[in-house]
């Protein structure tokens, strides 16, 4: 802060001091609006990570956030797959309340309505520059969106000044960086089109040219083919602009930097959402081979090297003591999700979700339940915490930090526990998993009956569907081994009325 200060000179600081909370004394609490960093990894499980006790990879830089400031027990994404986590993330509602909210292909349109309040709109209202570099997967557009043009609406009209964006997700067409509206480094001579019902005549696939492709598909993931990987959707154009995906990492680094680095005289927020360890999983050659786990080890450690670069800019910046970061995941893990990587093969006896049950698309505890950390230099206390927190919620808690009265539908206030205050969180939270939901309330777990397979079988990941109800008591039995819905049906009773309560069912 004092850097800040000193750097900014005095009219900026009685600015910020005017709508500053004052402490006890008086005193304006010059510490209100530090700089808020979201670091965002896509698919990383809960036992993916040394410091939530991983012992077949170690994870120094990230280990450091986590050691050094708040390392949650039960922080979660709000959903088991990526849209609707981001989608609360971003809004601070419940995805379930957006039948859209479901895993988004490449052309949809933008899924957050632009007159909807959003985290960047709110810290905008307190002054701050706010940006995103990385994973996006929220719709872009209309729906016809001509990648030729300004590819609008997206993150700049829901909140974002700076946006460099992958727009769905890794193994999703188009595979071109998107710089604010535009794809950068296009040639207007060699248009790009995207479709995602029909192929392009004479293009090949990796359904029909598996000769093209480096990499194999297991299932899914068989439609046109961009630097040897087949992809899902078809493409055709835009060579100029094709991603490098063994530089991805350095490139959406390189970005981070650069945004903090330009807007470091003023409070900013930024957005960065990594792409690993989502399939296809691509280590950069200095990562590969490097965890013995395959690729999808190996991207982790690239991760990990990203975020301690990442978290050397803000130190030699002079702001690492004046920029909260909190650290989490869109959802659990999952290790064959389409493509022949290793994953499953090389996978040893690391577990990936640590000793929750379940995975990525899963209503049991490995979906949603994901490494969440808060770290603040020199004013969090280094702990850990077993208070209920979720990714919803950081909409109304940084309101709350920065002196906002702004509130979203469905994010709570729980800015003690994220700054180690109190390990006092939420009370319930809703779980949802590709469209299923399930409530978690104190220490016990309801999943209602649902539909469908208990089991998704080409990524062998358990669905948490049963026929009937499921009653887990998770101070006793983490890993959901034993339903006690038979054994405790006072309990059961009044979970399911609770949750008939919130989601109206
Ligand atoms: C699934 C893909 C999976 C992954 C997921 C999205 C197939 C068969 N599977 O449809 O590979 O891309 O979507 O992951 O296509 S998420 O983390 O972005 O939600
Ligand atoms: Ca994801």
């Amino acid at each position: 802060m004092f850097t800040r200060i000193l750097s900014l000179g005095m009219a900026i600081c009685l600015a910020w001091a005017c709508s500053a909370p004052k402490s006890e004394e008086g005193n304006v609490e010059t510490t209100a609006k530090p700089n808020i960093v979201i670091i965002y990894l896509d698919d990383l499980g809960y036992g993916d990570l040394s410091v939530y006790g991983a012992t077949q990879l170690s994870t120094p830089n990230i280990d450091k956030i986590a050691k050094g400031g708040v390392r949650f027990t039960s922080g979660y994404a709000t959903s088991a797959t990526c849209t609707p986590s981001r989608y609360a993330l971003l809004t601070g509602v419940y995805p379930w309340r957006n039948e859209d909210a479901k895993i988004l292909p490449g052309t949809a349109p933008l899924l957050i309505d632009t007159a909807q309040m959003t985290l960047p709109k709110m810290l905008k209202t307190q002054g701050y520059s706010t940006g995103i570099v990385g994973k996006w997967h929220l719709g872009l557009g209309d729906g016809q969106t001509d990648w030729n043009g300004s590819i609008s609406p997206g993150p700049n009209q829901v909140g974002f000044d700076y946006s460099y964006i992958l727009a769905a997700t890794q193994d999703r067409v188009p595979t071109v960086y998107i710089h604010n509206d535009r794809v950068d480094q296009l040639d207007p001579n060699d248009p790009i089109e995207v479709d995602y019902q029909k192929n392009y005549d004479g293009e090949p696939t990796g359904k029909d040219n598996p000769e093209l492709t480096t990499m194999k598909w297991h299932h899914g993931h068989n439609n046109s083919i961009v630097n040897g990987i087949p992809r899902i959707g078809f493409m055709k154009g835009g060579k100029a602009a094709l991603w490098n995906d063994t530089t991805m990492a350095d490139h959406f680094l390189v970005k981070a930097q650069a945004f903090v680095k330009s807007n470091k005289e003023k409070p900013f927020f930024l957005y960065y959402a990594l792409q690993q360890p989502h399939v296809p999983r691509t280590p950069n050659p200095r990562f590969v081979g490097k965890s013995g786990l395959g690729p999808r080890g190996d991207v982790i450690l690239e991760a990990d090297w990203a975020i301690g670069e990442f978290m050397k800019t803000l130190e030699e910046e002079g702001i690492l003591e004046n920029t909260l970061i909190i650290f989490s995941s869109d959802n659990g893990p999952v290790l064959n999700d389409g493509y022949y990587d290793d994953a499953v093969e090389k996978n040893g006896a690391h577990t990936p979700a640590g000793p929750l049950r379940g995975g990525k698309y899963s209503l049991f505890e490995a979906g949603t339940r994901v490494p969440f950390m808060a770290y603040w230099k020199g004013t969090i206390e280094p702990q850990v915490s077993d208070a209920l927190v979720c990714q919803v919620d950081l909409l109304s808690s940084f309101a709350a930090l920065t002196g906002s009265t702004i509130e979203g539908q469905d994010s709570e206030d729980i800015l003690d526990a994220l700054l180690g205050k109190s390990e006092k969180g939420r009370e319930s939270l809703i779980l949802e998993a590709t469209g299923r939901t399930a409530l978690r309330k104190g220490d016990w777990v309801m999943i209602p009956p649902h539909k469908g397979s208990p089991l998704i079988q080409s990524v062998n990941i358990e669905t948490g569907n049963l026929g009937e109800y499921q009653l887990y008591q998770l101070s006793t039995d983490v890993s959901q081994a034993k339903n006690l819905a038979s054994a405790e049906p006072e309990k059961l009773k009044e979970m399911v009325q609770f949750y008939g309560g919130i989601v109206g069912k």
